[in-house]
């Protein structure tokens, strides 16, 4: 059985799980700003949970191509109140999207139970704040630049070869840190510093990092590479999502993240009782 120890629960992930995305910035690309009240915020995550989800993704910067950075008082006055909250109220994992080692070390002490990080621990402290806590998984994702200038013509000699580069050398900084192995996700980084062309090649080939021995995590939920493809708004993606979340899972992507999570549970029951009757 695979497992995953994320804080005080532990994540069967042999079947792909869903993330649920609660926003809290107020200019996140889809739902910006609508969920940053602690009351609408905990409704949301109460129909996450009834419809599904295994872990609810808490992000308090926009990391979307061009955003602003957010200073360490904000984001902590962004996200610390609304984990509390949830903690309190529900019993589930949270993950927090975050790269700032104080924003980390914070959400642990309030029951984080995974570290989902853009930057995968390259900023200062990240690595020897998650080498003191034993418990939390932790999200390594891929990005080629940063958010205010990835999207300006990325270029790569070997697209996966050079992804999986990138997290052999993030994987030996965590082990080389203390960092035990076995709670690592690797995640992509769809949209993060890839062309559109690249992002499908990404797509398609995604379970040749199956290779690096450690659940992949996918994220791709609304975003534009699936809306410059279809020519839709961000609230009209849900078509296009679902069927990023199906490749992905067919790819061996563990852990989907997604906004719409009862379409995406559905999607993938269809998806496993196939797997199954094989
Ligand atoms: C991702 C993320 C992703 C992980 C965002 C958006 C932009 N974390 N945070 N993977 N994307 N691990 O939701 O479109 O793809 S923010």
């Amino acid at each position: 059985m695979t497992t995953l120890t994320c804080g005080n629960h532990s994540l069967n992930i042999e079947i792909p799980k869903v993330m649920g995305i609660l926003n809290v910035t107020p200019d996140s690309f889809s739902d910006g700003g609508k969920f940053s009240r602690i009351d609408v915020a905990l409704e949301q995550v109460e129909k996450m949970i009834f419809d599904g989800a295994s872990i609810i993704d808490i992000g308090g910067e926009s990391t979307r191509p061009g955003a602003q950075s957010v200073s360490e008082k904000n984001e902590l006055e962004r996200v610390i109140p609304v984990l509390k909250a949830i903690k309190k109220r529900f019993d589930i994992i949270v993950s927090i999207d975050t790269s700032k080692a104080v924003v980390m070390s914070e959400a642990i002490a309030h029951g984080a139970g995974i570290i989902n990080d853009v930057r995968a621990l390259q900023n200062d402290d990240c690595l020897k704040v998650l080498a003191q806590e034993r418990c939390v998984a932790i999200c390594l994702m891929h990005m080629k630049g940063l958010p205010r200038t990835m999207q300006h013509e990325p270029q790569y000699d070997d697209l996966i070869g050079d992804i999986s580069h990138f997290f052999q050398q993030r994987i030996l900084a965590c082990t080389e840190a203390g960092i035990n192995k076995s709670r690592l996700i690797l995640d992509p980084g769809f949209g993060f510093g890839k062309s559109l062309e690249q992002n499908y090649r990404l797509l398609a080939n995604m379970s040749k990092l199956q290779s690096l021995d450690l659940p992949l995590l996918a994220g791709l939920s609304r975003k534009s590479m699936i809306g410059n493809l279809l020519k839709r708004e961000v609230n009209d993606r849900l078509a296009g999502s679902l069927a990023t979340a199906i490749i992905a899972a067919q790819n061996g992507a563990k852990i989907i993240r997604v906004h719409d999570v009862k379409e995406t549970v559905d999607t993938l029951k269809i998806l496993q009782a196939t797997i199954v009757n094989t």
